[in-house]
């Protein structure tokens, strides 16, 4: 079976992007402890509502695989966008989703998250006919669970060519998206480390961790982020006020970014 044509999530971010910018992506951890199926829904879509772009389904601490499934599928039932799988781990694919980001964390000293969880997930991945979209997963300071639990050499918040050249070498490896993470709930990526490895990949730049404030994603999308992710904010507010203050930090993702213009190729 050939899964090369299996594109369609792939290429509807890359005309996205090139359309009209910068993209907001939603992070839903699928964790009993957090909410169950029903809520993540309604949450769901209160965020497809405020203009959010995209699902992104995962967490680093989900080993649940029915509750992932369960998930996904609740979610899928109420909003029409894509929902990418975002993997803590190989127990973390499911086939009800659109698309997996498959992802190799480059800065880890253990291999296991470089390679190995990925090799054990490929025949999945290939049994399920799941679209794979390859992506380099960089994670810069605090960097918060993702970090201790992904083994991480955590690139410093000073040294931007550090992590620059991680996400230089990965598209030169043929990677089709790099993500600079600075863990969940904490400190922000620094805007002059997106904004060096922006200035020098073909490829998209996701950014996340820390964006809770209209500010950080302006700053972001001046930076050069072309996809935007934040999860903690949306757990926190969106029940709440249902989803218009995130639709004000998406609006002024979508105003800063309206004029970024890219022209990405499909890879
Ligand atoms: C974490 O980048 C994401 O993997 C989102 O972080 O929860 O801080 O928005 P936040």
């Amino acid at each position: 079976m050939d899964q090369s044509e299996n594109n369609g999530t792939y290429k509807h971010l890359i005309e996205k992007i090139n359309l009209e910018g910068t993209l907001h992506f939603s992070l839903m951890d699928p964790d009993p402890v957090r909410q169950r199926p029903s809520k993540a829904a309604k949450m769901a879509k209160l965020c497809e509502k405020a203009g959010t772009d995209a699902f992104l389904i995962g967490g680093s601490t989900v080993f649940d695989q029915t509750f992932v499934d369960k998930t996904i599928e609740a979610i899928k039932q109420e909003v029409e966008i894509p929902v990418i799988i975002f993997p803590g781990g190989v127990g973390n694919v499911s086939s009800k989703a659109d698309a997996i980001f498959f992802m190799s964390l480059l800065n880890s000293s253990n291999p296991h998250f470089i390679i190995g969880q990925q090799a054990l997930a490929s025949y999945t991945i290939k049994l399920a006919q799941l679209e794979y979209i390859s992506m380099a997963y960089l994670i810069i300071e605090p960097g918060a669970a993702a970090g201790w639990i992904g083994d991480a050499k955590l690139f410093p918040r000073a040294r931007p060519k550090l992590t620059a050249a991680y996400a230089l070498a990965a598209e030169m490896f043929g990677f089709k998206m790099v993500y600079l993470e600075a863990g969940s709930g904490g400190e922000s990526i620094p805007p002059e480390t997106i904004k060096l490895c922006s200035s020098l990949l073909s490829i998209p730049l996701i950014a996340g961790g820390g964006v809770q404030t209209k500010e950080d994603a302006r700053k972001f999308v001046k930076a050069g982020a072309d996809i935007i992710v934040m999860g903690s904010y949306i757990e926190k507010t969106v029940l709440k006020d249902n989803g218009a203050s995130l639709k004000e930090i998406i609006d002024e993702i979508k105003d800063a970014g309206k004029n970024h213009s890219k022209d990405f190729k499909l890879k």
